[in-house]
């Protein structure tokens, strides 16, 4: 079970490098890494879990934040209050954003990161729509669109793997500037 001590933080080298493609058949350890990385974000939305484990809650979790280098990641993205259903749920493996919307967007509260023990305000501007392919556990691939939300987070965790962490997008003098008007505010 991963629990909050096993969550790699802002300064270990690991989150600034470029993970390793995933090779398939999945190994046993490459198959417990993504079942327990997606447990991971299940208890820590269920209230009494996360309280129980001192989880902090997450929609996305990748890799490198638990030390592993590859390219792969955990997205469970809630559905509304009333929906047990949730709106994407998935552990992409080897992602790649072949093509995106020019219309950028963000979230109107910013980001928070798993990694990163201090909230770091302003937008972090990133593609209102995106179509991603990746392989599932199972090695099929998948070519999907995402837009709003569910595109946001997992351009947050595509770029977990590519070494990068969300601040880095924060315009440091301007935080909350937008450069393009048409900008998609996401509450
Ligand atoms: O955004 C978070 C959230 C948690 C529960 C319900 C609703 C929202 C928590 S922060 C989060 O999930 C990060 C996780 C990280 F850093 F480990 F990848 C992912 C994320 C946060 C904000 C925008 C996009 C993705
Ligand atoms: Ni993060």
């Amino acid at each position: 079970m991963i629990l909050m001590n096993d969550i790699v933080r802002d300064g270990d080298p690991v989150l600034r490098q470029v993970g390793a493609q995933v090779e398939f058949p999945l190994s046993a350890t490459d198959q417990e890494l993504a079942q327990t990385m997606m447990a991971y974000l299940e208890n820590s939305q269920d209230p009494k879990l996360a309280e129980k484990y001192g989880l902090r809650p997450g929609v996305g979790l990748a890799a490198p934040q638990v030390g592993v280098s590859k390219m792969m990641a955990a997205v469970l993205v809630p559905g509304a209050e009333d929906d047990p259903k949730p709106l994407f749920k998935e552990v992409i493996i080897n992602p790649v954003i072949v093509s995106h919307s020019v219309q950028p967007a963000a979230l109107s509260e910013g980001e928070g990161c798993l990694s990163v023990d201090h909230d770091v305000e302003g937008y972090v501007v990133r593609h209102d729509r995106i179509t991603l392919r990746y392989q599932d556990v199972s090695g099929q691939t998948h070519k999907i669109r995402l837009r709003d939300y569910p595109a946001i987070v997992c351009q947050h965790e595509i770029d977990h793997l590519n070494g990068h962490l969300y601040y880095d997008l924060i315009n440091k003098q301007a935080p909350y500037q937008l450069a393009d008007q048409s900008t998609v505010l996401i509450d």
